[in-house]
């Protein structure tokens, strides 16, 4: 598999994500499946020939592979983006708390804009906020911002709880020159001065007005987490997420809400090749699994840093910036 894809790759990846969206399952599959052997070819594809020898390949598909070749498009795909359909759906899946199954759905119903999601359509608490927000909460915010977010919830710790730590997280952490929201994880490193921390910072901070609506509080085992939006006197609405976790889960929890998710997918997928288990509460040794199920969810490994994550399941350590993929 080479490491830049080929366009024919990326066309055909845009493809089964659009016929994914619009609910065309088996066209989706058939570029799937097309995907995977031209991944799998170890030659560029120079002749419309070879595209039609690959298993999975069809005359139609070939076709479409060779006009990628020879022109660098594909018709099909701009048209396709530009239909009612994409385009409404692209919209609503936007909107927080819809997800491609309820954009399909409001399309079904024969909504088509934002405004008719407004009048017409059935809308959760979430929904309503998101649509509400929509425009601001489409918006990635840059570094600056995040800093100034984080630094109105420390001066809040601070005075709730001293001596607590708050890391920023997500996309921030990992470096990126944007971000869609601010996830921030706090914990007391006593192990036990966090409790009773969350309902008097989500408290707070309500009451001065930073956090101006509540999308989702939930409780994740000892972990409390925070949904919802903020805001900075001189700037948008922006998402914000906040956990606080007990010291003994707090390593575990910073390599998940570091994320990114592709990168949490996969560790936890070499956890399980060790038949070991990894989430946000902890790393487990001597797990079985039959047909994938667990069966005995095993030992919690003790963790004092996220090297030793890396460790337990040996791969080399990977700094945030690294693990954007
Ligand atoms: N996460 C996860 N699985 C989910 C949701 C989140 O593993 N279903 C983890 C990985 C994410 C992290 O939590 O990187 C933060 O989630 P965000 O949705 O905030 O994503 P990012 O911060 O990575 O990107 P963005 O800049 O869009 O917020
Ligand atoms: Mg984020
Ligand atoms: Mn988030």
């Amino acid at each position: 598999m080479s490491e830049n894809k080929e366009n024919y790759v990326l066309y055909q990846e845009q493809m089964m994500k659009t016929y994914e969206q619009i609910n065309e399952k088996w066209k989706a599959l058939s570029y799937k499946k097309a995907i995977i052997s031209l991944k799998k070819h170890p030659a560029k594809i120079s002749t419309f020939e070879e595209a039609k020898s690959l298993s999975g390949v069809g005359e139609k598909l070939a076709e479409k592979i060779w006009e990628i070749v020879e022109s660098g498009k594909l018709r099909k795909l701009d048209e396709l983006s530009e239909t009612e359909e994409v385009t409404s759906l692209n919209t609503f899946v936007n909107v927080w708390g819809a997800g491609p199954k309820t954009a399909q759905t409001w399309f079904a119903q024969g909504f088509r804009s934002l405004k008719d999601l407004e009048e017409k359509a059935q809308l959760t608490r979430c929904q309503k906020i998101g649509l509400k927000y929509y425009d601001e909460l489409i918006e990635r915010m840059e570094r600056a911002e995040v800093q100034k977010i984080e630094s109105v919830v420390l001066t809040e710790v601070n005075i709730l709880r001293p001596g607590c730590e708050l890391v920023v997280c997500g996309s921030y952490r990992r470096g990126q020159t944007t971000c869609g929201d601010v996830d921030i994880l706090i914990t007391h490193p006593d192990g036990s001065s966090h409790v009773g921390l969350f309902d008097a910072l989500i408290g707070s901070l309500t009451e001065t007005g930073f956090l101006t609506d509540e999308l989702i509080i939930a409780h994740n085992g000892p972990q409390q987490k925070y949904l919802g939006l903020c805001k900075l006197p001189e700037s948008k609405h922006r998402r914000i997420d906040i956990i606080v976790t007990p010291h003994n889960e707090f390593y575990t929890a910073l390599v998940y809400f570091t994320g990114s998710g592709h990168f949490n997918r996969s560790m936890r997928h070499m956890a399980s090749k060790m038949n070991m288990s990894l989430n946000e509460h902890g790393l487990y040794t001597g797990v079985t699994r039959n047909n994938g199920v667990k069966v005995c969810s095993g030992s919690s490994l003790p963790i004092t840093s996220e090297e030793s994550i890396f460790k337990y399941l040996g791969v080399p350590f990977r700094p945030p910036e690294e693990r954007d993929y």
